[in-house]
């Protein structure tokens, strides 16, 4: 039986829970609470870097929320694969998982890191990369329903938390429409719709709360 480590507020960990759902695979779930010194040292004898998710799967650590949606597609392989088998699409499938990270969750930890120490810290750099990133997303949907092409993959995954929470930080500007629209379908897919039910009762933890659409709090 696979088990993932994870909070239902974190916003990697979400990757990994989506890829799951979509894969419909069995797994049990351990809500790491990082307050909890007792949890923090099962996270670290886990994983020494005590990041979360990560996976437990008999005597196999797996790390790193795209490792873990990659592993699962290798060795709980779902009705669709997550990364194309073909050589080429992987490639653009994986160039988007790390946009999302890289370019959209490195700069609303930022932003949100900020408020939670009350820093009050020059903040420009990381809403112009958030500026950046939502332009190349909104060109990249001019010939793709998903992020990449016309099947839900691993960018997706990435793509639904990372949005989910820089929308709250930085607006779509007006004419992004086709991110908006990408957007509406990321939430309405059943395996990130499941995600967000999940992680409500913990959204009064986030500094930016009251930016959540009302919809979703
Ligand atoms: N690159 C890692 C990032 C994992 C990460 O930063 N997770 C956050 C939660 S969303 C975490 O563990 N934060 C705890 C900490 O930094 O102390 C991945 O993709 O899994």
């Amino acid at each position: 039986m696979l088990t993932l480590y994870y909070h239902p507020l974190a916003t990697y960990c979400w990757k990994a829970l989506i890829a799951l759902y979509e894969n419909g695979t069995d797994f049990e779930k351990r809500v790491i609470d990082l307050a909890d010194a007792t949890h923090r040292a099962e996270l670290t004898a886990l994983w020494p870097l005590c990041k979360f998710p990560v996976l437990r799967d008999a005597d196999r650590v797996v790390a790193e929320s795209s490792i873990i949606v990659e592993y699962l597609d290798r060795h709980r392989p779902g009705p669709r694969a997550l990364v194309p088998h073909d050589a080429d699409a992987a490639l653009d499938v994986r160039l988007w998982d790390r946009l999302f990270d890289n370019y959209v969750q490195t700069p609303v930890q930022e932003i949100v890191f900020d408020r939670l120490r009350n820093a009050n810290g020059d903040l420009r750099r990381a809403h112009a990369t958030l500026a950046t990133a939502y332009e190349l997303a909104e060109k990249q949907l001019a010939t793709s329903r998903w992020m990449v092409g016309d099947e839900f993959s691993l960018a997706d995954c990435a793509a639904a938390p990372a949005l989910f929470y820089a929308v709250t930080l930085h607006a779509f500007p007006a004419h992004c429409t086709r991110l908006s629209a990408y957007f509406e379908r990321l939430v309405e897919r059943s395996s990130v719709r499941r995600t967000l039910e999940e992680a409500r009762p913990y959204f009064k933890n986030y500094p930016f709360e009251s930016a959540i659409a009302a919809r979703f709090r």
